[in-house]
């Protein structure tokens, strides 16, 4: 049989699935091009490690890859059940967390190459960890989409990593009893985006739709919902990046003032920015926990080897 070694973690509730080794070794001298090859000629990869019946919808997976520039400790690559994801704020803790538990490094700056960027993270002496991540920025202010069933909603479009739709007047209860009815009217708003032409710089899709709240333990709380139609378990680190894009742009934040970003399910991630020209500079706090080392089996007689 084949065999993939993986470690599972959760960042926040939301979980992390690290290949450490098993998929097949990927050429391209940047990180964006060891994507592409993954995408185009292995993808079935990708849907026997996260699919079912090995996983599920919210799990997200990281491709442990060697880096591609010389002072990274590795290199990832993000995915999840319909596709492949710029960066993941939750995913790079939890592969930090996940390194860690290996004896791989040790408490201290890392780097990390994506095939977005290099992006940086602490590991903290207390397990958790700070991600540096990739500029972010506020693309437009107050875009608005026709939503069928719902009607107009208007929202900022931003890049944290990924593009972002996020939206503060909804009318939802953003609460975890609520989450059929803001994951039907998320969707719709993605589907609407898409459908109507609204994108993120240079045509590229909105990928993620973010919804606020307010919350008592936090400075907000959001509800993110993924390409794939499953809900962010965490703040989402690169929705909270949007979100500092957004509070930077509109003067709501000052740079290096701390932010609490509450998710769904209460878990926090502690974010501020650095500016850099145009761009802020999003540093995202968090902690995971491993919940899991495995080596998943892939039978090809089984008629599901390679995912439902
Ligand atoms: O934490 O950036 C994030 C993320 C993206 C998708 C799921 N989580």
């Amino acid at each position: 049989m084949k065999q993939i070694e993986i470690i599972d973690s959760h960042t926040g509730g939301e979980p992390t699935r690290l290949v450490l080794s098993g998929f097949p070794a990927l050429a391209g001298a940047a990180m964006a091009d060891k994507r592409d090859e993954l995408r185009e000629r292995h993808d079935p990869w990708r849907r026997a490690c996260l699919l079912e019946p090995r996983g599920n919808d919210v799990l997200v997976g990281a491709l442990y890859c060697e880096p591609v520039s010389p002072d990274a400790v590795c290199g990832v690559i993000f995915f999840n059940n319909t596709g492949y994801i710029g960066m993941c704020g939750h995913g790079t803790i939890g592969l930090i967390a996940s390194l860690h538990y290996l004896g791989w490094i040790r408490p201290g700056p890392h780097k990390i190459d994506t095939p977005v960027g290099t992006v940086g993270a602490v590991l903290h002496e207390d397990g958790s960890v700070t991600l540096r991540n990739v500029p972010a920025y506020r693309y437009r202010r107050q875009a608005a989409v026709e939503v069928p069933g719902h009607g107009m909603v208007i929202g900022d479009i931003a890049w944290g990593g990924n593009w972002f739709f996020l939206v503060a007047e909804h009318g939802l209860s953003v609460r975890l009893d609520n989450v059929e009815a803001l994951s039907a009217f998320s969707c719709a708003t993605m589907q609407a985006l898409a459908a109507q032409g609204v994108t993120g710089a240079d045509g590229a899709r909105i990928d993620h739709v973010e919804l606020f709240a307010d919350d008592e333990h936090a400075d907000s709380r959001n509800f993110v919902m993924c390409p794939g139609k499953a809900y962010d378990r965490s703040p989402c680190g690169t929705g909270t990046s949007a979100k500092l894009a957004c509070l930077a742009a509109d003067g709501k934040l000052a740079e290096g003032e701390e932010w609490v970003q509450a998710g769904i399910t209460g878990s926090r991630f502690i974010g501020h920015y650095q500016r850099e020209g145009d761009f802020i500079r999003p540093y995202i706090t968090g902690r995971a926990h491993i919940t899991a080392r495995a080596t998943l089996l892939i039978d090809e007689q089984d008629p599901f080897a390679w995912g439902i």
